[in-house]
């Protein structure tokens, strides 16, 4: 039995879609052999991976028999078939390596979406695949139904589908209870927006649906932290580094920051959890390390 491993993003299920329909050996798999990783829990080792696993759009699993991805960092040498090479997406270096070109405007949203160049418009109303894009995450069968849909359909007759219809009501509904939030708990210090949600049970607010409206509100900064329990008992406190991608000015390594406290993830986006205690007394040295100059001199 195959089994592929994908990344629960836009990237991740448009890669999956390919290979599903255009790598023979996933052709008869049914949807639920796909499954979702971040890449973080591929670094964890949360899988168990053996010859039957396709990975993509992740970091490589010891094992696995073929691996798709796009991510420098995450390149090494290996003779593991499959494509590894820089690109805006992965479905772009799968597309390449069966020679696929059906889906050339997905795949060109896919890239624009990927490598997160997109306008403020676009985060603040958004459409077509940007918003399909954003409803992609926890959800895995979800997930899989869009899978499903996106080799036969085109964007704006998916978007009539009654599950993504669904999905849409629910993000329209939330998004001004969410924006109002992040108005609420927002701090602004010179190029840093922080996203303090400690006093906050509901997870709603780390849907990866919001991941960039924080951006679109302070289109000014550069990085951001956003700094959460990730556990209900509160015993762990999460902080999790990204740049803006309205504004490509922040100069520093996020990963090198996260290592500090055992994190990880790559230079412009990465985390580290630690214990609330410590998480209080560090507070204000990661918040400053953050402020720095920016390639403008600003
Ligand atoms: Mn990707």
């Amino acid at each position: 039995m195959t089994l592929l491993i994908t990344d629960a993003d836009f990237d991740g299920i448009v890669s999956a879609m390919l290979l599903r329909y255009y790598e023979s050996s996933l052709s008869e798999i049914d949807f639920t052999q796909i499954r979702f990783a971040h890449p973080t829990d591929i670094q964890k080792k949360c899988f168990q991976v053996n010859e039957a696993f396709v990975i993509a759009d992740l970091p490589y699993l010891e094992g696995a028999k073929m691996w798709f991805d796009h991510h420098k960092n995450n390149f090494f040498e290996t003779d593991v078939s499959g494509r590894r090479s820089v690109a805006d997406s992965c479905a772009s270096v799968i597309a390449d390596y069966y020679g696929i070109d059906d889906h050339a405007k997905l795949i060109s949203e896919t890239d624009r979406i990927d490598s997160g160049r997109f306008s403020r418009e676009d985060i603040l109303n958004p459409s077509g695949c940007m918003l399909l894009s954003l409803l992609i995450g926890s959800d895995h069968d979800f997930n899989r139904h869009v899978i499903s849909l996106l080799k036969e359909y085109d964007i704006d007759s998916m978007m009539k589908d009654e599950q993504i219809s669904l999905k849409i009501l629910d993000y329209k509904t939330n998004l001004s209870a969410v924006c109002d939030y992040f108005y609420r708990h927002i701090q602004v210090k010179d190029n840093v927006i922080i996203l303090d949600m400690r006093d906050t049970e509901e997870s709603i607010y780390l849907d990866s649906a919001w991941k960039f409206l924080h951006y679109a509100m302070h289109p000014e900064c550069n990085v951001s932290v956003r700094i959460y329990h990730p556990n209900l008992d509160r015993s762990k406190t999460k902080f999790q580094f990204g740049c803006s991608i309205l504004n490509s000015t922040y100069t520093g390594n996020l990963a090198e920051l996260a290592g500090k406290y055992d994190g990880g993830g790559h230079p412009r986006a990465a985390g580290f959890t630690i214990g609330s205690q410590r998480g209080c007394e560090i507070y204000d040295y990661v918040i400053a390390e953050l402020i720095r100059p920016t390639t403008d001199g600003v």
